[in-house]
């Protein structure tokens, strides 16, 4: 059963380039509606929970390196669907492969540095939105 939430961060990248407003204008102006939001950064043990799926890849030092190196904007969102609309609003995990208009589209660099995360199930935005987020922060 689908929860209509979603769990984003805009990675560190996004905020050193000051594009959290322009981030969070084109998500809100797509529907999503903000549950939770704050300013806040992974420790290195944070960033080695939060992707251990990925921890066997080559890329995963260069990851975990990224995502502590600076603060980053978690939120939750609520829409219908909303899991695999923002999936699609955020694009293609290569910002080459992202189709034009998507946030990672217009706002990411790399396969690396691509600006935003978006949950992949309605069971890890959840696991995901309740490590940031206290019952009391959520509205
Ligand atoms: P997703 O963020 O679109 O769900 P995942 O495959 O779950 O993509 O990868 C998690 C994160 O790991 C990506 O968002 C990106 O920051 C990084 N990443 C994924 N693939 C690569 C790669 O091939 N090289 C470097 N970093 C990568
Ligand atoms: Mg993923």
């Amino acid at each position: 059963m689908s929860t209509n939430k979603t769990f984003t961060m805009l990675k560190p990248d996004s905020v050193e380039k000051r594009n959290i407003g322009a981030i969070l204008e084109k998500i809100t102006a797509s529907g999503f509606r903000i549950v939770a939001l704050k300013l806040t950064q992974l420790t290195h043990s944070d960033a080695e929970a939060f992707y251990a799926v990925h921890n066997e890849r080559p890329f995963f030092g260069e990851l975990v390196t990224y995502m502590t190196r600076g603060p980053i904007v978690a939120a939750i969102l609520e829409k219908e669907n909303a899991v695999e609309d923002f999936r699609t609003l955020i694009g293609a995990t290569n910002p080459a492969e992202a189709a034009e208009g998507t946030i990672r589209n217009m706002f990411a660099d790399s396969i690396s540095e691509n600006a935003v995360h978006g949950s992949d199930s309605d069971e890890n935005a959840a696991i995901e939105g309740q490590f940031h987020f206290s019952a009391r922060e959520m509205f």
